[in-house]
């Protein structure tokens, strides 16, 4: 039995999977979990993978730690979304972290992953029984909860679902200023931004709109088990933020296994058509 994700132009990246361990509807969206042959357990929301428990970390690292080894003290951080807790795990790595919050709109997305996958199980459950000594869980819209809030997070990261569906919001010019707002400053906001080659128009039209709010933007990618890649981030910085400068002192304790702080500048090679397709 075959599980695939069709992206557009017939274009469909899949798993071999032996099973369906579940299947709900959440007040949000279609939950799944599959038991694939040679990557573990799989989470799939609305059709779309995920994450697969053996290859998750080549999206977790590459989404966090760039972003957190280049500010040179992240005292305080937000994560919105990732309901499956492993970019919430990455980021309490980093021992400078003093307090990070998670919010997380769909409950269900918080349950099932603690109960069918090890990613975060742990985690989730300190979360939810509100045990956890550095982390804290907020159940509701990233987007409502950034509203109003002002210079008090030195890192966010956006870890959603595609610009389509319960997350469209999350790519708006309105959130990117909500976001610019509640950083501190020389704080830096990430989030994915889809597939490099099939959702080229979204992620350039993200990229522009992050330019008209932060003070400097990037765009890079990199290689996702599970997804179809190259997959493509963007940072926003609020004054004098600099993502081309990682800490490779705090970067020798992570054992990081696919994002190589030694080679960072690699981050940033994007195919020259789609480069242009950004704007220079
Ligand atoms: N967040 C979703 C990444 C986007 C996947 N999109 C797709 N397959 N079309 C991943 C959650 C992991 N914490």
């Amino acid at each position: 039995m075959n599980f695939i994700e069709w992206y557009p132009r017939g274009y469909g990246v899949g798993f071999e999977v032996s099973e369906r361990l579940y299947r709900g509807r959440s007040a949000y969206q279609e939950i799944e979990v599959y038991q694939t042959t040679g990557f573990g357990r799989m989470l799939v929301i609305d059709g779309t993978v995920q994450l697969v428990e053996e290859g998750e970390l080549s999206y977790h690292e590459p989404l966090v730690h760039p972003l957190l080894l280049a500010h040179p003290k992240p005292r305080r951080a937000l994560v919105i979304g990732g309901g499956d807790g492993g970019t919430l795990r990455e980021v309490l790595r980093h021992s400078e972290v003093e307090r990070a919050e998670m919010v997380e709109i769909d409950p269900e997305v918080l349950r099932v992953s603690g109960e069918y996958l090890r990613v975060a199980s742990e985690l989730l459950r300190q979360l939810l029984a509100g045990e956890h000594p550095r982390a804290g869980l907020v159940v509701g819209s990233g987007a409502d909860y950034l509203a109003g809030r002002d210079g008090e997070y030195d890192v966010i990261v956006a870890d959603s679902t595609d610009p389509v569906g319960p997350a469209a919001v999350l790519f708006s010019g309105e959130f990117y200023r909500d976001v610019y707002r509640a950083l501190r400053p020389g704080g830096a906001y990430v989030t994915q931004a889809g597939s490099v080659y099939l959702f080229t128009d979204e992620f350039a039209s993200a990229y522009r709109r992050m330019r008209q709010v932060f003070d400097r933007v990037w765009a890079y990618s990199f290689p996702v088990i599970g997804y179809a890649s190259p997959w493509a981030f963007l940072v926003g910085g609020k004054g004098g933020y600099d993502f081309e400068r990682v800490d490779l002192e705090r970067a020798g304790g992570l054992e990081l296994e696919y994002y190589d702080p030694e080679r960072h500048a690699t981050l940033f090679q994007l195919p020259r058509g789609v480069r242009q397709q950004l704007g220079g």
